[in-house]
């Protein structure tokens, strides 16, 4: 089987550090857990930023230095910036991040609408999806396809038949917010993709490590981080990102499976550098 690509999620829009401390918001925070995360094992970061008081932004500014001092300290690490940044920032505002030097390798590409709890709708329509995945085209950028439900895969098909994205296609099944994070949920999406896709998992909250256990055993690729859950088991805090990517490094030792390095997670991802 193919070493596993973990992809640390350090920091997200939504989650404040009121839900945990350690969530980062300052660069020098944001880079402590970057460290933390590719320490224990991470090959990929992806990346939110925020304000110093921990308001979500997508300035380009701000990614570019985050980018750099992450860089600095993880010097072979896939850094990830996100386009979805947080609910009701504008496709300009949020397609800023794709706008640093050099351009990022790797950057999400949001393939639908969604339900994101309470009164919020997290909006992708077919032209912003159509949008965002030309302009990452044009700037080299391999998308990761995040898809919340089945139909967003049929979105990023769409995409595909327009010419738009390039093979190898990856997905990030993103299970436990619109669609819920069952055994059966994960394997119905993975059927779904292209062959030769390949495909990583991100369970939210209490799902995290249960499809995260799946995902090793099927050969996909795991994400974890204070993005998606903050905890490391039931009612303990995470101290860090690093303790959440540990505890899938442990997982997959148990279960047969190697780490990927960087540059292995480049050959896999086919990413050229
Ligand atoms: N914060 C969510 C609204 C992404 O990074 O591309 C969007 C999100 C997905 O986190
Ligand atoms: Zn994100």
């Amino acid at each position: 089987m193919e070493k596993l690509i973990i992809t640390a999620a350090i920091c997200g829009a939504e989650v404040t550090k009121d839900h945990n401390p350690a969530v980062p918001y300052t660069v020098e925070e944001i880079v402590r857990e970057a460290k933390s995360a590719y320490d224990a094992g991470a090959s990929v970061i992806h990346l939110h930023v925020r304000e110093d008081d921990g308001t979500p932004t997508q300035s380009k500014d701000r990614f570019q230095v985050c980018v750099e001092a992450i860089l600095k300290e993880c010097p072979d690490v896939i850094v990830q910036p996100s386009t979805g940044g947080a609910v009701g920032m504008t496709d300009l505002e949020r397609l800023q991040s794709t706008e640093i030097v050099p351009a990022p390798e790797f950057a999400t590409l949001d393939c639908g609408t969604l339900n994101f709890g309470g009164d919020e709708i997290f909006i992708n329509t077919d032209n912003t999806i159509f949008n965002f995945a030309k302009i990452m085209k044009e700037r080299g950028i391999k998308p990761e396809l995040e898809v919340f439900d089945k139909g967003m895969i049929d979105i990023a098909m769409k995409a595909h038949k327009k010419g738009l994205l390039v093979e190898p296609l990856h997905f990030d099944f993103v299970l436990g917010v619109q669609m819920t994070a069952t055994v059966r949920d994960l394997v119905f999406m993975v059927g779904s993709i292209p062959a030769g896709s390949t495909w990583t998992v991100s369970g939210i909250g209490r799902h995290e490590f249960e499809m995260a256990a799946v995902a090793i055993i099927m050969g996909g690729h795991v994400r974890v981080g204070f993005e998606d859950n903050l905890y490391l088991e039931k009612g303990v805090l995470a101290k860090n990102n690093g303790e959440l990517v540990e505890k899938v490094v442990k997982l997959a030792k148990l279960l047969g499976r190697e780490i990927a390095t960087p540059a292995e997670a480049r050959k896999i991802l086919s990413i050229s550098k």
